[in-house]
C-alpha cells in the first residue's frame, strides 16, 4: 500500500476554508452581476477546463549544469502516474498525462491503462525523442534525426516515431508530438533546404502511420540545442509543414520556443485562423527556453493568449480543438506543487478571458478606441477570479487550497520513505 491522499482530508481541509471562500464568493458574485456576468457560468467554465500533465514534469528536471534531486521522486512511470494523480485529485484540472517515450515506455501499455484508469487519469498527446541516444541505439542523433543526412538516421527516427504511436494506440491517446532538436551550430554546417525537404519526407512516413482518429503535432522551437540553426524553428515553418502534410497535421505552440517579446498571442491568433493550432505545452520564459511555470513570469501574456483561445471558442470556429499540456522542468521547486500551481494559473487566465468584454473590446476596436479596448481587456484581467476557482474546485471534489493541503498531508514525506535512494537519477526534462 502507498500512502494516498484521502478524500476525508480534503473535506476537513475545505470546511477549515470554507469562510473566507463563502464570503469571497458572495461579494464576487454581486461585482460580477453589475457587469450582468452570472458567476455560476464561470464556475462551469473553469471546471470544464483540462490541461495535460507531462510525465517527465513530476520529476525534478535540471540544466546542463546540474541536477538537485528532491526526496521521494517518482523512480518509474507507475509512481510518476501516482504523482500525477495526487495533483488531479487536488486540483482536478489534470485528468491527462502526456507520456515522453523512451524515457517513460511502458514495459506493458495495457497494464499501465489500467494502472492510470484506477487513478481516473487517462493519456494525451505522445511525445518522442530523437534528442538522445538511447543505450544500444545502431545510429546516433549527433547530427540530426529526422533529417539527418544519412537515410539509415532517418529511418531510426521515423520507426521510433512510429513505435511511440503503437504504444498510445494501446494507451487511449490521439495525437502524437514531434519535437526535433535537429539543426546546426556552424554556419555552413547544414543546407537549410535540404535538411527540411529530409524532415518532410522522414514526417510524411511518420504521418502515414497515424490511425485516422488521430492528430500530428509539429512543435518549433527558435534554438536549443543547435544553437546557429534550427530546421523547425518557427511557426511559419511549422505552418508550411503541417500544411504539407495534410489534415491530420496541427502547429504546437510552446511558449517557451520563441524569442523574448514575440507577440505570441498575435501567432496563436494566426495558427487559429488557418486551422492549423494543435494546441500548447504551456510553461513561462525571461530568457531563452526557460521552462519556468505557467505564469510566473508574464501573466498578462497568458492571458492574452487565453484571449485569442476564447475569443475562438466563442465564435464557434470550425474544428477548433486545441490540445493543452503543461511542458516545465522543475529545478528548484517540489514538482508536484509547481504543476499544481500552474494548472491553477490556466484555469485563472482562461476564466479571466471569458470576463472580457467582447461587445465592448468589438466596439473599441470599430471604433478605432486603443485606450478603451486595452481598459476593456484589463478590467477583466485585473479581476481576481480565484473564489471561482476555489469554489469550482471543491465542488469537483478538490481542494480550496491546494498548496496548503498538499504540504498539510505530509505526501512528500511519505513518497520520501516509500521511495528511498533517489541520488542519482538520470534527469529528465533538461531541455
Ligand atoms: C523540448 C521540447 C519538448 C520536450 C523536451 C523535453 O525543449 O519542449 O516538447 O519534450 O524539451
Ligand atoms: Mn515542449
Ligand atoms: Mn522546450
Amino acid at each position: 500500500m502507498t500512502f494516498e491522499i484521502d478524500d476525508s482530508f480534503i473535506d476537513d481541509q475545505n470546511r477549515k476554508a470554507r469562510a473566507w471562500v463563502d464570503e469571497d464568493y458572495e461579494a464576487l458574485a454581486r461585482k460580477l452581476r453589475r457587469q450582468n456576468v452570472d458567476i455560476e457560468d464561470l464556475v462551469k467554465k473553469a471546471a470544464a477546463f483540462h490541461v495535460a500533465i507531462p510525465s517527465w514534469g513530476v520529476g525534478t528536471g535540471g540544466t546542463r549544469f546540474a541536477r538537485f534531486a528532491g526526496e521521494g521522486e517518482p523512480r518509474d512511470i507507475y509512481e510518476k502516474l501516482e504523482d500525477c494523480g495526487t495533483i488531479f485529485k487536488l486540483v482536478r484540472s489534470t485528468p491527462a498525462v502526456s507520456l515522453h517515450i523512451p524515457w517513460d515506455k511502458p514495459d506493458d501499455a495495457s497494464k499501465l491503462r489500467a494502472f492510470a484508469g484506477a487513478r481516473g487519469l487517462s493519456f494525451d498527446a505522445m511525445n518522442s525523442n530523437t534528442f538522445q541516444d538511447q543505450p544500444g541505439q545502431t545510429h546516433s542523433y549527433k547530427f540530426g534525426s529526422l533529417t539527418h543526412p544519412d537515410r539509415s538516421v532517418r529511418e531510426q527516427a521515423v520507426a521510433h516515431n512510429i513505435e511511440c504511436i503503437e504504444i498510445g494506440k494501446t494507451l487511449g491517446s490521439k495525437a502524437h508530438t514531434v519535437w526535433i532538436a535537429d539543426g546546426g551550430n556552424f554556419p555552413g554546417q547544414q543546407h537549410f533546404q535540404r535538411a527540411l525537404e529530409r524532415y518532410l519526407e522522414s514526417m510524411r512516413e511518420i504521418y502515414a502511420a497515424l490511425p485516422d482518429d488521430w492528430r500530428v503535432f509539429i512543435e518549433h522551437k527558435f534554438y536549443e540545442p543547435a544553437f546557429y540553426s534550427t530546421v523547425i524553428n518557427d511557426w511559419g515553418t511549422s505552418y508550411y509543414c503541417a500544411r504539407e502534410l495534410g489534415p491530420k497535421a496541427f502547429c504546437l505552440v510552446d511558449l517557451g520556443h520563441h524569442a523574448p517579446n514575440v507577440n505570441i498571442e498575435m501567432i496563436v491568433a494566426r495558427l487559429i485562423q488557418f486551422g492549423k493550432l494543435a494546441g500548447f505545452h504551456f510553461n513561462d520564459s525571461k530568457y531563452g527556453d526557460d521552462d519556468l511555470d505557467a505564469g510566473s513570469i508574464k501573466p498578462f501574456q497568458l492571458f492574452l493568449i487565453f484571449n485569442e483561445l476564447v475569443d475562438a471558442e466563442l465564435n464557434s470556429v470550425a474544428n477548433f480543438n486545441p490540445a493543452y499540456m503543461l511542458d516545465q522542468s522543475h529545478n528548484v521547486t517540489d514538482p508536484i506543487e509547481s504543476l499544481m500551481m500552474s494548472a491553477v494559473e490556466l484555469v485563472r487566465s482562461y476564466v479571466q478571458a471569458h470576463l472580457v468584454d467582447r461587445d465592448a473590446l468589438n466596439e473599441a476596436q470599430e471604433q478605432c478606441d486603443p485606450l478603451l479596448a486595452l481598459a476593456t481587456l484589463k478590467q477583466a484581467f485585473t479581476t481576481d477570479v480565484a473564489p471561482i476557482l476555489a469554489v469550482a474546485r471543491e465542488r469537483s471534489g478538490g481542494a480550496i487550497d491546494p498548496l496548503k493541503t498538499y504540504r498539510q498531508s505530509g505526501y512528500r514525506r511519505h513518497k520520501a520513505k516509500e521511495r528511498p535512494g533517489q541520488k542519482g537519477v538520470t534527469a529528465s526534462g533538461i531541455v
